[in-house]
């Protein structure tokens, strides 16, 4: 291992030596037990006769079975089902007036990191697809030891004070007396909570859009939610919040699509992110930070300490300082994506904490999870964990420890180990907190400065496009459509009511139920029993704004490329197969993919008298898995419609605003009137035909249109915007 020096920054390389001498491989070796003992016989346990009853004696078979009834450990109480990856953090522009960390210094230079990505209420095995948060977790090995960035893919949180977390946990998990429902919000325990804490209306803005049903891992934003520090050399220091934005856009499905997801493919996000770094479609982000010197600390209407708060990017515009590939696939989930343990509190010199009281309750949670789930203090040496910085301290022992610590010394100072290891000046790299001055009473309360919970949910609601306010419309009528318990619904229409009126009216037409004159008051909310002070909501600010980087369609980082999208071609046989390879090297020029289906798995014959492969059937394949529909040329391409499967698939792919291309005679099996108005005429202008595009432009024209993500307009037609 080499020294941490600032000057030699880790290579993406040094992770991946790391952690290779912890790999073992089977291939051409004799099978052993845990001891090395070569194997003769795996199947069968000794007995007492072959008919006998086993012995007590086969340590074979107690090793083997032992073994295997201690393979799992507790899942994580959030976050449980996730997915990682390796990859690299490269500067783009160095900031080094705004922070020392080494790893921030030079235009160019690589930190290895491992990210997990994962969804929160779910269980291990749940499906990906959930309404929910999803976690967005950065392990950066830097030359100066670990710095974890664990944040969500929605800036904001749910509550204020760390006290609130066991409880908002416990009510949207299960419900305790019959665990039901699984990775779902929409149920009475959630919405009781959620009904009674006005200071979640800004983040239920975010879980009711469709940020919370993102299309990929890949596409979707990432944010540290609270205020951190960056401290320069000079000891200076600045606010920053800290965002992820993704080089394919930010994107995201349809509620009914979710569902269908959910059901056909549970591993919808996770096999999407491992076989987009397999195929070289290496994911990719920006980092950028929101940067507010020290003395703008209150010049804001809201508190940079308050986590239910963003700082709007027109107030405060986004510097970009580098960028994240994410290139190889884990090499064992358990022992890197299960075991990596992610902590907020793991950072390095010129990184430093707010006093965010959401934040400081998470300094202390993280590391004591690790106890319970991981099962020792000694899991920095898990290697996925390891630093790839040399550690040396004087902490010994304890269950499963790895390192051999020469000597006699474990104590400091000391003489006898001639003071080692020694301590650190600041000049040398050794961490210091900010000398921030504090001088306060010791209270149990919270700061009037964070008592606007509605002011920043109207802000994003307003900001968004008509399409995108009404599935949030949807999504409140969908939640609170599964609550059975009537006060809570009319609870949640009174607090939907304080952030727009018109939000709630359209919520209550859902429900069948009123908007309350006047909302009801919440009950105990943050205020203790005697303090009489604490956090009631109080007026609106005035200052209201709207913020185009909070829709996903006005977001002015949408990016216009299809790059691994996955475009379905309906094949029936007789296909034409110029039809099929003309457009399949225009989406592969973009580096989309052609994904051909057919009645049967193997091949479908051409017009041309040939044959091409056939990956998936109608029978094994359904619409959401893929982002658009691209129907060839071919005389027999309409007979398909006998097949229901194959109209689910194209019902489907229109009532999700999917574009949907047609060559040739593929338009005939669009005519049925849900896609024509009548004899030619198509329904809305997400369909792109050949004919009307004009037959030279046609691949561009679908083509630009995929790279629309989807056409919203066609809700209107279907009537599901209402
Ligand atoms: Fe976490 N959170 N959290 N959290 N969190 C955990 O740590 C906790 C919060 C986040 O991929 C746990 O190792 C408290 C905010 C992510 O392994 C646990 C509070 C944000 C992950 C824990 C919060 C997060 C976790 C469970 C309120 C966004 C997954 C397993 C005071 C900024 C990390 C574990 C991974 C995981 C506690 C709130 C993000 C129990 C007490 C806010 C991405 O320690």
């Amino acid at each position: 291992m080499k020294e941490n020096d600032i000057n030699q920054p880790n290579r993406q390389e040094d992770k991946q030596d790391d952690l290779s001498i912890n790999k073992s491989d089977g291939t051409n070796k004799f099978l052993t037990t845990n001891q090395g003992v070569k194997i003769n016989d795996d199947n069968n346990s000794l007995k007492s006769g072959e008919r006998g009853p086993s012995l007590l004696e086969d340590f074979i078979l107690r090793e083997k079975i032992t073994h295997f009834d201690h393979e799992r450990i507790p899942e994580r109480i959030v976050h449980a089902r996730g997915s990682g990856a390796h990859g690299f953090f490269e500067v783009t522009n160095p900031i080094p007036q705004f922070t020392k960390a080494a790893f921030l210094q030079k235009a160019g230079q690589r930190t290895p990191v491992f990210t997990r990505f994962s969804t929160v209420a779910g269980s291990r095995g749940s499906t990906d697809l959930a309404r929910d948060v999803r976690g967005f977790s950065v392990k950066f090995y830097t030359e100066e030891g670990i710095y974890d960035f664990v944040g969500n893919n929605m800036p904001v949180f749910f509550i204020q004070d760390a006290a609130k977390f066991p409880d908002l946990v416990h009510a949207v998990k299960p419900e305790p007396h019959n665990e039901i429902p699984q990775a779902a919000s929409a149920h009475d325990t959630f919405w009781d909570f959620i009904s009674l804490m006005p200071e979640s209306m800004h983040m239920i803005m975010w879980l009711m859009s469709d940020r919370a049903i993102p299309r990929s891992y890949r596409m979707q934003e990432g944010f540290g939610v609270h205020t951190f520090r960056f401290i320069n050399a000079e000891n200076e220091s600045h606010f920053v919040k800290i965002h992820w934005k993704p080089k394919l856009g930010t994107h995201a499905v349809v509620w009914d699509e979710a569902q269908k997801i959910s059901g056909n493919n549970p591993d919808f996000h996770r096999q999407d992110l491992w076989e987009a770094i397999e195929a070289g479609n290496f994911p990719e982000w920006e980092l950028g930070l929101q940067i507010i010197p020290e003395a703008d600390e209150h010049k804001f209407d809201f508190d940079l300490l308050d986590p239910t708060k963003i700082v709007p990017e027109e107030l405060v515009p986004i510097t970009i300082v580098g960028r994240m590939v994410l290139n190889k696939n884990p090499g064992n989930f358990f022992a890197e994506t299960e075991q990596v343990a992610f902590h907020p509190g793991h950072i390095v010199p010129g990184i430093d904490f707010t006093n965010d009281p959401l934040l400081q309750g998470r300094l202390f949670s993280y590391t004591d999870t690790q106890l319970s789930r991981l099962g020792s203090p000694n899991f920095h040496e898990i290697p996925i964990n390891r630093s790839i910085s040399p550690t040396h301290n004087n902490q010994r022992d304890g269950h499963m420890r790895q390192e051999i610590n020469k000597g006699r010394v474990s104590y400091h100072p000391n003489s006898l180990g001639g003071g080692c290891p020694y301590q650190a000046m600041i000049a040398e790299g050794g961490f210091t907190s900010f000398n921030e001055r504090i001088d306060a009473h010791k209270v149990r309360a919270r700061s009037n400065s964070f008592n606007d919970h509605f002011s920043q949910a109207r802000m994003f609601y307003e900001s968004q496009t008509p399409t995108e306010q009404q599935h949030m419309v949807k999504a409140l009528r969908f939640e609170l459509g599964k609550v059975e318990t009537t006060a809570i619904r009319v609870r949640m229409l009174g607090l939907l009511s304080k952030i727009n009126t018109e939000l709630a009216e359209k919520v209550a037409e859902g429900l069948g139920a009123k908007v309350p004159a006047q909302p009801e008051q919440p009950m105990n909310h943050g205020v203790g029993a005697d303090n009489g002070g604490g956090n009631e909501p109080t007026e609106i600010s005035k200052k209201i704004i709207t913020s185009d980087a909070l829709s996903m369609i006005k977001n002015p980082t949408v990016k216009p490329t299809i790059a691994s999208r996955k475009i379905a071609f309906i094949c029936n046989h007789g296909v034409s197969e110029a039809s099929v390879m003309k457009m399949k090297k225009a989406l592969v020029a973009e580096d989309a993919e052609a994904c051909i289906i057919g009645p049967n798995l193997g091949f479908a014959s051409t017009a041309e008298g040939g044959e091409i492969a056939v990956k998936f059937s109608f029978f094994t394949s359904s619409s959401v898995l893929f982002d658009a529909v691209y129907i060839p040329d071919g005389k027999n391409q309409a007979a398909l419609q006998s097949d229901p499967d194959v109209m689910e698939f194209l019902n489907d792919a229109y009532r999700h605003c999917k574009i949907i291309g047609t060559d040739g005679d593929g338009i005939d099996l669009l005519s049925a009137p849900q896609f024509m108005a009548k004899g030619d005429d198509l329904k809305d202008g997400g369909i792109i035909t050949s004919t009307h595009s004009g037959k030279n432009q046609f691949e561009t024209a679908f083509i630009d249109a995929v790279k629309m993500h989807r056409f919203w307009q066609r809700e209107e037609v279907l009537g599901t915007n209402k």
